[in-house]
């Protein structure tokens, strides 16, 4: 009876689902997912699935499509690996999903099209998440055959979901708070530490280095530190024209992006790589943090070998440094410390002015 009355109602239903991305082919509907949004620069990507919660009947296909240029998964169930395994990127399980074992994604293919579809076969409420990114998580509550849809599923859109815009002032907030902290070390260098990779951990992780240039002077050092506990990234300098990619032609992730190379010292040319910065994420080994000092002067780009697409790229300008002289702070905020060298300096001269000495 009650399917009878679906089928009553087709017209009606057929150009009202059109209109929101629900397609009925008889007894089994197709119901959209969008995985994550950002900002139209990519610097904030919002690990967010949208809706949080969809409602289908068994029987159901739900199909979910990438929302921005930062890649997800879709995974359903307890992966039999730890979240640092090259199989997080690889499809698993099936076409359907009964509520047990083990199925997921692989990487969503980007674009507007269906990138991975699920057929679901049994009642139950099914959490999943986005391995490359465990905070990103999602429901699908399935209902048995022929229950309505919750009204709230029926009207819903990505773009109107206030979590958008809650998510996107929060990731804006924290690009724009970013900062290079300076320390003077005891042989006159300084160390500057900045970000590669900050986020919330529930709602976004920005896509842009804490600085996107750096001016510094021969000697000193640069950290990157990895403050995003949902997301890894490289510091990676590569030589001219090289071209390492992360994920590889066969889908698989490329050993030589993940592996630390080059050594601690740079002079300006070879491949100098972090190796995945890793979040702090138990019971994977704390590898959030990578330095590197530089001993020539030049201009070095840089970038994120996953997310340079988005925009993760960076710029150190090394000076060089006059024989004798304070180390200064370097162009970035005239930090304390700066400007304590600058009052050393401006002491020292005063001093040397006085008579008799
Ligand atoms: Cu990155």
């Amino acid at each position: 009876m009650r399917r009878g009355i679906r089928v009553g109602v087709g017209f009606a239903l057929t150009v009202a689902c059109l209109f929101l991305g629900v397609v009925t082919a008889g007894a089994q509907s197709t119901l959209k997912v969008q995985a994550g949004t950002a900002t139209p620069d990519q610097a904030v990507q919002v690990i967010q699935f949208y809706p949080a919660t969809l409602t289908v009947d068994v029987g159901d296909i739900v199909t979910w499509t990438e929302g921005a240029g930062e890649r997800h998964t879709v995974s359903f169930g307890t992966p039999p690996f730890l979240l640092n395994d090259p199989r997080v990127t690889a499809p698993a399980g099936g076409k359907s999903y009964d509520g047990t074992g083990f199925v997921s994604s692989g990487l969503i293919p980007p674009g507007p099209g269906p990138g991975y579809a699920l057929t679901f076969t049994s009642t139950g409420t099914f959490d999943y998440q986005c391995l490359i990114h465990p905070g990103m998580v999602g429901t699908i509550v399935v209902q048995p055959a022929g229950a309505p849809y919750p009204a709230s599923d029926t009207t819903y859109t990505p773009s109107s979901d206030p979590r958008v815009a809650v998510a996107i002032q929060a990731g804006t907030a924290a690009l724009r708070s970013q900062t290079v902290t300076t320390k003077l070390n005891a042989d006159g260098t300084m160390t500057y530490t900045l970000n590669a990779g900050l986020g919330d951990g529930k709602t976004f992780v920005l896509m842009r280095f804490g600085a996107d240039s750096l001016t510094i002077h021969v000697g000193d050092t640069v950290t990157w530190v990895n403050n995003d506990p949902d997301e890894v990234h490289t510091v990676s300098f590569l030589n001219p024209g090289q071209n390492v990619s992360y994920i590889l032609p066969n889908g698989q992730i490329n050993p030589q992006a993940t592996a630390p190379a080059g050594g601690s010292v740079y002079n300006g040319t070879g491949f100098f790589n972090s190796g995945i910065l890793n979040p702090a994420r138990a019971p994977l080994p704390d590898q959030r943090a990578y330095s590197l000092t530089f001993a020539q002067a030049g201009v070095f780009a840089y970038e994120c070998l996953l997310h340079a697409n988005l925009g993760m790229t960076g710029t150190i300008q090394v000076l060089a440094r006059e024989e004798g002289t304070l180390p200064r702070s370097g162009d970035v905020g005239l930090g304390a410390v700066g400007l304590l060298g600058l009052g050393l300096v401006g002491i020292g001269m005063a001093l040397r002015r006085l008579p008799g000495s």
